[in-house]
């Protein structure tokens, strides 16, 4: 017998719980391999389990009352033990032998207050998991300063069992790096989800409050398990019916379900609600009658939801009502919401994507930088700045934002995109990991090196008191959550970097692995290997080399050829982004072009502005340069930029022949869709490819290099094709109109 299935056995004791909730529903059904257990499968460690710990449920402890949360808890516990185990593994009055599990506060368990812990560094959401003798007896300790802090231990402790870690002797410490770990919603009141591409919203709005579907406590776990604490219920561009009695009544009772788990609701609120809702006229932060709607509209909220975490606001951006609608800065709109939330330490998210389509306005990408930087000390302290990674919008890479590191006094977090807006969709198979894990390791070089992004949101570069991280949810009602296995790894991914920015993407992508699928090392050595490599992938077969923005309007497929039109907005399009022309390609963003580089401190600003310094894979992102242009590996650019796309292609095919290699390790129903869903990314990866050497050749007008095929079809075939409706895309509409447009082959 192994040695982790004996220290699995020693750890079979459950000391000090109480259940007070029923099991939350992993229904039967929820057994069929359909993807619903996500990573809380607790899949069977081994078939037979000691009969001697077989007890009837009468032996559970009498004991006090517990919060929610450590029952929670301890079902958790009981659930991940049993399925593992094989066996319902019972709850025990005392510590009566070598194994038991002691799980509470120092506070609320006696038995943990004479001990030392080492909890008093760990703050309100840190846990331990120690191996130490009590009473001559060999237990394991899962003990947090706050009930939470013991769910967060348990999921922990469930990790090392369903990665087949030691479970003895255990010192394990940790405590989140950032505060708030929140999940953007873009789920809309009518149920659709603007970018989401797995299904439906799981809010059933018309059924709250009577109705809590129990998926609801699935996904609270689920979060749980990576430490989410925070879910913004609905879309940024919001429905001012969300602040309404009507939906406050519903939003109270998710926030009722939520709250056990740890998790914190906030809204998404248009600027101009003091208009819709509250009938004034105006919404102008420096009036007075404003300011005493916001403050009673506050009061409401927190009477129905009284720990509410607070706003989430776009504004001034993409059509939303803002500030500058009344001549008032982002900073202005920010603190009227913030200081109505401030007497119950409620905080505003207040977004930077802020830009304006105005046909002669600045370069894109410098907008949101030339507006918050000023702006620099004047946001309330509990303000803070919500920053996308980059400066245009979630691309499958772009630069680093550069306002990371340039505001020194004020509160900065990153928002990341979980949903696959640009990068495929629901089909593709691409982990975020890495791209996420680029971001937070970029050193803006604000206090010298070493200032990466990670080290600005987690407040440790400016001591920020508040920190923050958020991820656009790609959560849906589809059964399997997130409209693929694999997406459920970005899920995974964004919370346990929000947990530890420092934390490495592929010992994540492992662990998801080992506990999504199984610890076979013949499966999950090539998968990891092959989710490592998949967002490298994409950006190969769609915007290498610095490219940007070469989708087609639905944010799918290609659409290099898209030109800025009277219904459409230079920065709408995708040739502003290329800038290909007979002489070259890329768009220059040094002190010859738009001097976007300048926003940068000195040490990058000279790295991306120097076309020998400036990486490649940035290159056409700072720089317009021939097409003769000569790169380190010797290519041209027209030649590496085919080769990228060819590239691209050939990893895709490589990632759909090692899953087909690994069928004997996974149920046929998640296999089957995974295969499925790679043939889509194939055909997809050769679209793209076809496409866009099709189109920059018709302006390079060079030879491709030798051995690589032209593409199929003639531009103009693909420059027709179009996918009318797709998930996700706002708008009821078709994107295109019928006609008889042939089929890219
Ligand atoms: C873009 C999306 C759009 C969002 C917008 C935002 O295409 O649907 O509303 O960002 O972040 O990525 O507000």
């Amino acid at each position: 017998m192994s040695q982790f299935i004996q220290a699995a056995r020693r750890c079979a004791t459950v000391l000090g719980a109480t259940a007070l909730l029923t099991l939350p529903a992993l229904s039967a059904t929820a057994h069929a391999n359909d993807g619903y257990r996500i990573w809380l499968r607790y899949v069977s460690v081994h078939g037979a389990w000691l009969h001697r710990y077989r007890r009837s449920a009468s032996e559970l402890v009498p004991g006090r009352a517990r919060s929610p949360t450590l029952s929670a808890a301890t079902e958790e516990l009981e659930r991940g033990l049993s399925g593992m185990l094989g066996r319902p593994v019972p709850s025990e009055p005392a510590i009566t032998r070598n194994g038991a599990i002691v799980l509470g506060t120092p506070h609320g368990t006696p038995l943990l207050r004479s001990l030392h812990l080492g909890l008093r560094t760990l703050g309100k959401q840190g846990y331990v998991i120690r191996t130490l003798q009590i009473h001559g007896h060999r237990v394991t300790v899962i003990a947090g300063n706050t009930d939470v802090g013991v769910l967060y231990g348990v999921f922990r402790f469930l990790r090392q069992m369903q990665t087949r870690q030691p479970l003895e002797p255990l010192a394990i410490a940790s405590r989140p790096k950032i505060r708030h770990r929140v999940l953007d919603f873009w789920d809309n009141l009518n149920g659709s989800v603007e970018r989401g591409y797995a299904g439906d919203s799981i809010w059933k709005w018309r059924e709250l409050p009577e109705y809590l579907s129990p998926r609801y406590i699935d996904f609270a776990r689920a979060c749980a398990s990576v430490g989410i604490n925070g879910v913004v219920l609905n879309n940024v561009n919001a429905s001012p019916w969300i602040v309404t009695p009507l939906y406050l009544a519903k939003v109270a009772a998710l926030a009722n379900v939520l709250r056990p788990y740890g998790i914190r609701v906030y809204l998404t609120v248009p600027f101009s609600a003091p208009i819709t809702v509250g009938k004034l006229s105006s919404a102008d932060p420096l009036d007075p009658a404003v300011q005493a709607w916001w403050r009673t509209k506050v009061a409401e909220i927190y009477r129905a939801v009284p720990d509410f975490g607070g706003f989430l606001m776009k504004a001034d951006s993409e059509g939303e009502p803002g500030p500058e609608n009344y001549g008032r800065t982002q900073a202005q709109g920010a603190n009227l919401l913030a200081r109505a939330l401030a007497p119950y330490h409620g905080i505003v998210m207040w977004r930077a994507f802020v830009y304006s389509t105005n046909p002669h306005s600045e370069d894109r990408v410098r907008q949101s930088y030339d507006i918050f930087k000023p702006l620099d000390g004047k946001f309330d302290r509990n303000v803070i700045v919500q920053v996308k990674n980059g400066p245009l919008d979630f691309q499958p890479r772009e630069p680093f934002h550069p306002l990371f590191g340039a505001m020194p006094h004020t509160h900065l977090m990153l928002e990341l995109e979980i949903t696959k807006e640009y990068l495929g969709q629901q089909t593709s198979l691409v982990y975020l990991g890495t791209l996420y894990e680029e971001v937070l390791r970029a050193d803006t070089w604000a206090r010298g090196p070493g200032s990466t992004v990670a080290r600005v949101i987690d407040g440790s570069l400016y001591g920020q008191h508040d920190t923050a991280i958020a991820g656009v949810a790609n959560i849906g009602s589809d059964r399997n959550w997130c409209g693929s296995i694999f997406n459920q790894s970005n899920w995974y991914v964004f919370g346990r970097l929000a947990w530890n920015p420092d934390a490495s993407a592929r010992t994540i992508a492992a662990q998801w692995v080992r506990m999504t699928f199984t610890n076979a090392a013949g499966f999950v050595r090539p998968v990891v290997r092959m989710m490592m490599g998949s967002r490298e992938a994409v950006v190969d077969y769609s915007d290498p080399l610095g490219l940007a923005s070469q989708m087609a309007g639905t944010h799918y497929g290609p659409g290099p050829w898209i030109a800025p039109s009277k219904h459409l907005p230079p920065d709408w399009s995708d040739t502003y982004y290329s800038r290909a022309n007979a002489e070259g390609i890329g768009f220059d963003r040094t002190a010859s072009g738009s001097d976007a580089v300048a926003q940068y401190a000195p040490h990058v600003a000279a790295e991306f502005a120097s076309l020998k310094h400036c990486p490649e894979n940035l290159l056409l992102w700072f720089h317009h340069v021939p097409w003769t242009y000569r790169l380190a590996s010797g290519h041209t650019v027209w030649d590496s930029l085919v080769l990228h796309y060819v590239r691209g292609v050939a990893a895709v095919k490589r990632m759909r022949s090692t899953w087909r290699g690994l069928s004997r390790y996974v149920d046929p129903r998640r296999f089957q869709l995974t295969s499925a869903f790679l043939t889509i990314q194939l055909h997809e990866a050769q679209w793209w490819r076809d496409a866009s050497i099709a189109y920059f050749h018709s302006i390079s007008h060079l030879p491709l290099p030798p051995g690589v095929a032209p593409p199929p079809d003639s531009l103009k075939a693909y420059e027709a094709f179009c996918i009318p409706y797709l998930e996700g895309t706002p708008g009821n509409g078709a994107a295109c109109p019928p006609d008889d447009a042939p089929v890219p082959r």
